[in-house]
């Protein structure tokens, strides 16, 4: 069943072409913007992150980040600018030791019984330089340009927390959870309190979208989808919503496969941003209880460019283009990407098609 689209109710939204199609309008050409569209890829972000002592220092100096998040837009003029940050500022907020090690990823300090779950507790003071961020993001952006922001799924980010880093076979997060389903369940709510808290207070400074990043969602078992998954999910898009209603919300569960229509008919999230492996087709049938869709180019498509670029963006805006869409990467960018087939690929998505 489609939703009634709401009525059109401030001309922010009017003059953002990403709001718009939240509020389940059509636009041709669709808004775009790219997962990970501030990063590596771009010698301008390099040059910036040289001036930081390290990561979360760049995360956590407002200046740096919003030069970060805008140095896309000036290049590629995007339809929206996502807050520079990490999904894995949550946990040093609770107190966990979190460092980024070059080339390494994110190295955590492990919390894996109740006595570590004990110790933390979220101070939100300790982002106050991410709202800081927003706020001046928000004032340097044109009217147009919406701004996103985001946090990492209850999920995700307790896998980060648990396994201490990134992770393939998830045995230490999925053990705790089998074991311990109470005390694991200690930390999801956790999560769901402090990632409820930091969307509110990022909207509260001036984000119009918010993106929940599930990006671990294709590691969950099949019976641990709705207590560990969707159902955190659920009361942090839920908590969000009390406080701000009108607030669109898309969640990204990656890697979700057969299960995305669960996560697409239970999350309360007006959008849903598909993977790489999603056909767009069987999306457009399967998932049309939402108002929108979100993808789903594979970024190494991005990365070889030239025809192949062209024909697998076609084929993508054949396919989604006549409904409620945004132009997107299936996921992030990679930092090998030349920055000149993103140009390409924005010239593609704009071209007139009649
Ligand atoms: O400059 C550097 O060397 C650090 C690389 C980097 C960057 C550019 C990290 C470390 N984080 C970020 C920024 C970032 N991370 C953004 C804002 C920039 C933008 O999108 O334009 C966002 C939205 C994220 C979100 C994020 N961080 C996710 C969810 C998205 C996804 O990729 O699935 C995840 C899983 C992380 C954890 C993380 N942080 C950094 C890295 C290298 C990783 C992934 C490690 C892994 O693969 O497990």
């Amino acid at each position: 069943m489609t939703r009634p689209n709401p009525p059109v109710s401030s001309r922010q939204a009017v003059a953002s072409k990403l709001l718009a199609v939240l509020q389940g309008e059509v636009r041709s050409p669709p808004p775009l913007w790219l997962m990970r569209q501030a990063g590596r890829y771009l010698p301008e972000y390099r040059d910036l992150r040289a001036r930081a002592r390290s990561f979360l220092d760049f995360c956590l100096t407002p200046a740096l980040a919003v030069e970060a998040s805008l140095q896309p837009i000036r290049r590629f003029g995007f339809d929206a600018a996502i807050l520079f940050s990490d999904i894995l500022v949550v946990p040093h907020a609770l107190g966990q030791a979190v460092h980024f090690e070059e080339g390494q990823g994110p190295l955590l300090e492990r919390v894996q019984d109740a006595a570590a779950l004990a110790r933390l507790s979220f101070s939100s003071g300790r982002l106050e330089p991410v709202y800081e961020t927003v706020a001046e993001l928000r004032a340097s952006l044109p009217q147009h340009v919406a701004l996103i922001g985001f946090a990492g799924g209850p999920w995700t980010v307790a896998a980060y927390m648990v396994e201490g880093g990134s992770s393939h076979e998830f045995a230490a997060v999925k053990s705790w959870a089998y074991r311990d389903p109470d005390g694991f369940a200690r930390l999801l709510d956790l999560l769901v309190e402090a990632t409820s808290i930091h969307l509110i207070r990022q909207i509260e400074a001036g984000a119009q979208v918010v993106q929940l990043f599930e990006s671990w969602a294709g590691a969950l078992p099949a019976d641990g989808i709705e207590a560990w998954g969707l159902e955190p999910a659920r009361r942090t898009i839920a908590a969000v919503k009390a406080a701000h209603p009108d607030i669109p919300v898309i969640l990204f569960p990656r890697g979700a496969g057969t299960s995305y229509p669960v996560w697409a008919g239970a999350c309360g999230a007006e959008c849903i941003g598909l993977d790489t492996g999603v056909s767009p087709d069987w999306a457009a049938t399967e998932l049309s209880n939402l108002r929108a869709l979100q993808g789903n180019l594979d970024p190494v498509a991005l990365l070889t460019g030239g025809p192949a670029l062209e024909r697998a963006a076609t084929r993508i805006l054949d396919r989604l283009g006549s409904r409620p869409f945004v132009f997107n990467l299936g996921h992030g960018v990679l930092p090998q990407t030349p920055p000149e087939n993103v140009a390409e690929l924005v010239a593609i998505v704009r071209r007139d098609r009649g």
